[in-house]
């Protein structure tokens, strides 16, 4: 394999043909700081991150990222040496582009560098923290949106509140930083597909500050935690798409990532320092919550519905399963007759067009977005993007038939043998205590409603005899008969 430079400052001087690089003096815009991400993750990079950089390349100052890794050291590893440049690849059915992101200085590892992690967080010139952490990293119960005061990090962060370990944990020790050195309080973003995200990370903030009334009482007056919505496409990287950009480009980027050419940002606009990025695109509103429940049930439903199904029908990626017979229809008919009754969109938005547009998304076959990776934190997942139409349905004594395939196909998925008796590799924190209810129930409806008393997963209001009866009945159906019959029966 030829060798090939790998990215950093001096590989700005000498730009690979093809690459959009950073449009500004990087250094001066990187020594004023401004924010502090947590869970540098690859959305971050594709998303957030990007915004920052046109802000930052349209003369804008603070949108410098400080990226805080809170478990691994792989992202520290793959950006520092990088000097925090990454590229983002962006795949449609059209030419591949790339672009150079410039705004990261540096990435800290939280476990081995926490007073350097608290002490960037409580920077005066850091006026937001993002999160990306993922639906686990709350450590709540997803059904309630509750702490979880029993979760590892949340009982070792309540002893230890200067030695945290979670990010909430993180979030109130350089809050409390902060409020003792008289500082502004800074905004804090959560990036995560939650419902309701900024108030459900506010809460949580403010339970484990409980112990400290001081702090406890500044937060609820002094901190806004604002709803956001965000969607881009950003499936994990590959061997493949880093080869890709070597071949075709010319350089070496650990920290490469791909998305998708849609973005879409919209953010509470509930503080004078967010107005800015409604310059780049990102749209500011008073209520984030009808874009919110169009995205988390309408793209993330049927993104789950085509991981599990599609997963155990043998399609590797949402857009294998977008070709395979029946599962557009299917997709078509959850969107339309399923989850759009339970909408109420903005006055004259065009949800058609939407959904329309989600199923074009899901057909992007340059993403080779794996249904595994989709499937993964199902237990997490569930309640916003499945449960809350379910509850919708229910209460409107409509019918539910595709959501009831969904749980089945969820439930068959957590027990860690597809429909042929092969394992699966199940990534989920709930993955021990499904496997064991799987276990302990052979029989289709008993494990059905062992399944469903998961009071962390399904609420009672779902919980009911006749949710019981169609997923028992549906998963039934899927072990007796296979996916293709169950979808096909379901146009
Ligand atoms: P990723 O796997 O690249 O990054 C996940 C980040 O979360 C890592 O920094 C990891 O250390 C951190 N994390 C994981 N478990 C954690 C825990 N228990 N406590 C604290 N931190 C934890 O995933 P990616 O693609 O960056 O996605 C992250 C989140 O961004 C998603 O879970 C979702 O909420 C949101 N998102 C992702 C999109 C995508 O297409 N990838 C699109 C829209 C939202
Ligand atoms: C996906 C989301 O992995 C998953 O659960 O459904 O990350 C999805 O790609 C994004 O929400 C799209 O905005």
């Amino acid at each position: 394999m030829a060798e090939v430079m790998r990215l950093d400052v001096d590989t700005l001087s000498q730009p690979p043909a093809g690459v959009i690089l950073p449009a500004y003096a990087r250094q001066p815009a990187l020594d004023r700081g401004g924010v502090v991400h947590l869970g540098l993750g690859a959305f971050h990079r594709a998303h957030q991150a990007q915004y920052f950089d046109d802000l930052l390349g349209a003369g804008h100052d603070g949108f410098a990222v400080t990226g805080i890794a809170l478990q691994k050291f792989d992202v520290p590893q793959q950006l520092n040496p990088q000097d925090g440049l990454y590229s983002v690849l962006s795949l449609s059915n059209d030419e591949p582009s790339v672009r150079v992101i410039g705004c990261i200085e540096r990435v800290l590892h939280a476990p081995s560098q926490r007073a350097a992690v608290l002490a960037r967080m409580a920077d005066p010139r850091t006026w937001l923290i993002t999160l990306t952490i993922t639906e686990k990293g709350y450590c709540h119960h997803p059904s309630s949106g509750a702490l979880n005061r029993e979760h590892p990090d949340i009982a070792h962060d309540l002893a230890n509140a200067d030695r945290p370990k979670s990010a909430l944990g993180l979030l109130c020790a350089a809050l409390d930083l902060r409020r003792r050195a008289g500082e502004l309080a800074p905004v804090v973003l959560c990036c995560d597909n939650l419902p309701n995200n900024g108030r459900v990370l506010r809460g949580l903030v403010l339970s484990l500050s409980e112990t400290n009334p001081a702090l406890h009482d500044w937060i609820a007056q002094q901190v806004s935690f604002p709803c956001t919505m965000v969607d881009r496409i950003v499936p994990a990287t590959t061997v493949a798409d880093f080869e890709y950009v070597r071949e075709r480009f010319g350089y070496a980027d650990a920290g490469l990532v791909k998305a998708e050419p849609f973005s879409q940002w919209v953010i509470e606009a509930c503080d004078q320092r967010l107005v800015p990025l409604a310059k780049v695109g990102a749209m500011l509103v008073d209520d984030v919550a009808p874009f919110e429940l169009m995205k988390l049930r309408l793209l993330n439903g049927s993104h789950s519905l085509l991981a599990y199904l599609g997963y155990l029908a043998g399609h590797q990626t949402v857009s294998d399963a977008m070709a395979a017979p029946g599962f557009g229809a299917l997709i078509d008919s959850f969107m339309r007759d399923e989850v759009a009754p339970t909408l109420a969109p903005p006055a004259g938005f065009d949800l058609a067009g939407y959904a329309s547009d989600l199923r074009a998304r899901f057909r992007n076959r340059a993403l080779a977005h794996r249904t595994w990776q989709i499937a993964m934190d199902g237990s997490q997942k569930i309640p916003q993007r499945w449960l809350g139409t379910l509850h919708a349905r229910l209460a409107s004594g409509s019918s539910f038939a595709r959501l009831a395939l969904g749980l089945a196909a969820w439930m068959q998925y957590v027990t860690g043998r597809d429909l042929k008796g092969e394992p699966i590799e199940v990534c989920d924190p709930l993955a021990a205590r499904c496997a064991e209810l799987a276990a302990a129930h052979a029989n289709a409806a008993s494990y059905v409603q062992a399944m469903l008393s998961l009071r962390d997963v399904f609420p009672a209001a779902v919980d009911t005899p006749a949710v019981g009866a169609a997923v028992a009945a549906a998963l039934e159906k899927l072990r007796a008969r296979g996916v293709s019959a169950c979808v096909g029966d379901l146009q």
